[in-house]
């Protein structure tokens, strides 16, 4: 039998389509508007089965066993697992305040209704805080656009006749979008890529611009001033949609092509052509991805970037970058029941908190704050729900010592992870081909689509959802979790839409809330409080932050450690995600383990000679924060003076934790990003061993 549904093994959310034989998951496809020749495999997906089916899911509750040193876990029925954490709650409630229990979650593969389901138990409950992982991946991207033009924008390469992808590696990270990337291209369109790798996509480019890693704020104000001084900008546009154009000018002075190239590793000329490509090339998206994300300059530079796609005009446009129509859903997460006199664990962070309707709080390093340093009051208990933060988490060894802090820990997870191991209760959840689940992918646009189960569960263990309803009708919230099934739930959250599960499961590839319209701005303006594309924000100004990016002329160097590292010292990036794997997840299945055993440091061969490093040694890289040991590979795909670092091992053994080298003291000032993917490291090699 074949079924639709999403994979979410990723956060790339393909609509597939799977087989079922005898109850069981025997295989599965991605659908794509691409002949099947042309379609790209996943190699994860293929691996959906063993993956399901892996002899290490957890199959029953854990609990562990106090008077036993180490890691050790009992197993437990769901009753007593359930009813232990509630005490918990209740027992922390009472002797220092709901607030004092934190909800984690990460994985945004899993962002979905689960989300709200999280926020609305923690909010009836009493406590704020509720955390995503947003400041290290999307959010404070979508929040420096929603400071643009009101909200995040979805490119549209398949019908762009120029395509800038700026730090996003759809090949191995997001295989629909790259199918729309090769077909433009097909067309004629040109591509032109922002990397400081060389990325398939790189490696066909029309003009790749190989950047200093960190450095792309000063790289987007830098073609902002060649087309602003060069007239290439849609004046029409600009003169009656947006704000500010006089003071964007002002400041893109300071960032001349000829004052900006050496020190982001760049040559002059390849900017200029890269920003008049761009701007003479209509209509033309940009895709930005993670490369943007986890810098300490984030949202000014994402919001340079945004101010390219209003300046040229591109905004709202087929082929361009449209402004979402999101389908109306009810806001489930009950925020106005929260005592109005507790702070989020957040609070320093207010913007970021509030930039958005319901995607809450994502300042996630605060937790780590909260707990050890017990500002601005401490945390006692965690829940953990699809996250890893062991292994994913900036400066693992701080994040591993609040976690030993803590009173109470749960974990809710398919797998013992390395997170799990500092659990008093481990939860067994069901993947994401067992569980019915409105997607927040689809819900920000229509056409909304269904994550639908196609299997029943493994062992017994229990979808998300319901872990979460069960739990919160022990904490006596019987009244706001009164579903008892998925379907229930959502046909509730999705009323004000007219769309019903039923009619999800008839229409797998989706329903539309409304017509498509695109150029939406004439009729209603954009969604900022001037109603316009602001390059000048007042909101910013009035809350003591930059009115519009790089005014203050900074040239700083965005990367951690920059200031004390020595001379041999070499620019760490990370966050390489091959398409085996999911960050930390998957390195125990072993057809996937048997095409990429392990993690390499990619050095390039001049650094490689000079340092007598040859392919295979092992190295030791070290940074204030910690140590990794990982072997090398000599390969051209980094610049050199760069090297980039296997990402996600962490899980096999924490001696390749790269989040051992990140540092967590610096933040971006108003999204609290860190800077998770540049850091200036040291590198050695290991002799013996
Ligand atoms: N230095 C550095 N740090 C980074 C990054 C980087 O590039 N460099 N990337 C950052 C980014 S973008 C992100 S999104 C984060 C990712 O950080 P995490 O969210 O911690 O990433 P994963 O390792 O994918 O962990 C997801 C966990 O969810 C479990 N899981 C899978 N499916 C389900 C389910 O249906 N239900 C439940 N309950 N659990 C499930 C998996 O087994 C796994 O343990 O890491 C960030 N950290
Ligand atoms: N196979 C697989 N797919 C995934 C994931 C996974 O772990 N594995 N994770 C999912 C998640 S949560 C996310 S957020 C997305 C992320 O998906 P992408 O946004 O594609 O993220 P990455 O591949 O991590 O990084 C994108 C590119 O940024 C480049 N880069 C690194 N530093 C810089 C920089 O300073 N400037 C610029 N311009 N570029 C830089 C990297 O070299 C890389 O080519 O992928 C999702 N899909
Ligand atoms: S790319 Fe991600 S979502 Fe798409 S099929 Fe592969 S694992 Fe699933
Ligand atoms: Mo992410």
């Amino acid at each position: 039998m074949k079924m639709d549904t999403i994979c979410r093994l990723c956060s790339a959310c393909c609509p597939v389509e799977v087989v079922i034989e005898e109850g069981k998951l025997v295989g599965a496809e991605r659908k794509s508007f691409l002949p099947s020749a042309k379609a790209l495999k996943c190699p994860k997906l293929k691996a959906a089965s063993e993956i399901v089916y892996s002899p290490a899911r957890l199959k029953k509750p854990l609990v562990k066993k106090k008077q036993i040193s180490g890691n050790d876990f009992a197993e437990t029925s769901w009753n007593e697992a359930l009813d232990l954490i509630a005490e918990k709650f209740r027992h922390c409630k009472k002797s220092y305040g709901p607030e004092s229990v934190c909800w984690l979650r990460g994985m945004a593969a899993d962002w979905g209704a689960q989300w709200d389901y999280a926020n609305r138990l923690m909010n009836a409950f009493g406590s704020p805080n509720t955390i995503g992982n947003g400041s290290v991946c999307h959010v404070a991207r979508e929040m420096a656009h929603v400071y643009t033009y009101g909200a995040m924008t979805l490119p549209q390469p398949k019908n762009a006749r120029c395509i800038v992808v700026w730090g996003k590696n759809d090949r191995n990270t997001c295989p629909p979008a790259c199918e729309a990337i090769l077909y433009a291209k097909e067309q004629g369109a040109k591509l032109i890529v922002i990397d400081p790798i060389r990325t398939p996509l790189a490696a066909m480019a029309d003009i790749w611009l190989q950047i200093k890693p960190g450095h792309d704020g000063q790289l987007a104000m830098a073609m902002i001033q060649e087309i602003i001084s060069n007239d290439l900008y849609d004046t029409g546009f600009v003169e009656n949609f947006s704000l500010g154009v006089e003071d964007l000018k002002e400041a893109a002075k300071a960032y001349s092509a000829e004052k900006i190239a050496e020190r982001i590793w760049l040559n002059p000329d390849r900017i200029k052509a890269a920003a008049r490509l761009y701007a003479t090339t209509r209509p033309a998206c940009i895709i930005e991805g993670n490369g943007l994300d986890m810098q300490l300059q984030t949202f000014q530079a994402t919001r340079a970037v945004c101010m390219l796609r209003a300046l040229t005009g591109n905004l709202d446009k087929d082929g361009g970058d449209f402004i979402p129509q999101p389908v109306p859903v009810k806001n489930i997460q009950l925020k106005e029941r929260l005592p109005r006199n507790i702070r989020p664990i957040t609070c320093d962070y207010p913007l970021f908190n509030e930039f958005h309707d319901n995607w809450g709080l994502h300042a996630q390093s605060c937790l780590v704050d909260a707990i050890l340093d017990e500002k601005p009051y401490p945390i006692k208990m965690l829940i953990v729900q699809s996250g890893n933060p062991v292994v994913t988490m900036t400066d693992s060894n701080r994040v591993k010592k609040s976690l030993e802090k803590l009173e109470f820990m749960v974990v809710i997870d398919p797998f013992l992870t390395q997170t799990a191991r500092f659990a008093d209760v481990v939860l067994p959840a069901t993947g994401c081909f067992e569980k019915t689940q409105l997607n927040r992918a689809y819900m920000r646009n229509s056409p909304v689509m269904l994550q639908n189960q196609v299997i029943d569960w493994v062992g017994h263990s229990w979808p998300d959802w319901k872990i979460t309803f069960e739990l919160a009708r022990r904490l006596g919230l019987d009244q706001e979790f009164p579903w008892q099934t998925a379907e229930e739930a959502i046909d509730y959250q999705l009323e004000p839409s007219g769309i019903t599960c039923a009619m999800l499961r008839k229409n797998p590839a989706g329903i539309r809330a409304e017509a498509l319209k695109y150029e939406k701005y004439h009729k209603q303006g954009f969604a900022t409080p001037s109603g316009k594309v602001e390059f000048f924000s007042e909101r910013l100004q009035k809350n003591s932050q930059l009115a519009v990016p790089y005014m203050d002329g900074s040239n700083e160097n965005p990367i951690s450690f920059a200031g004390q590292s020595d001379e041999e010292a070499m620019i760490g990036t990370s966050g390489e995600r091959t398409n085996r794997f999911t960050h930390s997840q998957f390195h125990n299945i072993p057809s996937l383990l048997r095409r990429e055993p392990e993690g390499f440091v990619d050095i390039h061969p001049d650094d490689a000679k000079q340092r007598k490093i040859f392919n295979g040694d092992l190295l030791k890289l070290e940074t204030p924060r910690g140590h990794i040991r990982m072997k090398a590979r000599i390969s051209d795909v980094v610049h050199p003076g760069a090297i980039q670092i296997a990402w996600g091992w962490g899980e096999v053994d924490p001696d390749f934790n790269l989040n051992n080298l990140t540092d967590d003291d610096r933040r971006d000032p108003v999204t609290a990003t860190p800077s998770n993917r540049s850091f200036m490291c040291k590198i050695e090699k290991v002799f013996g061993d």
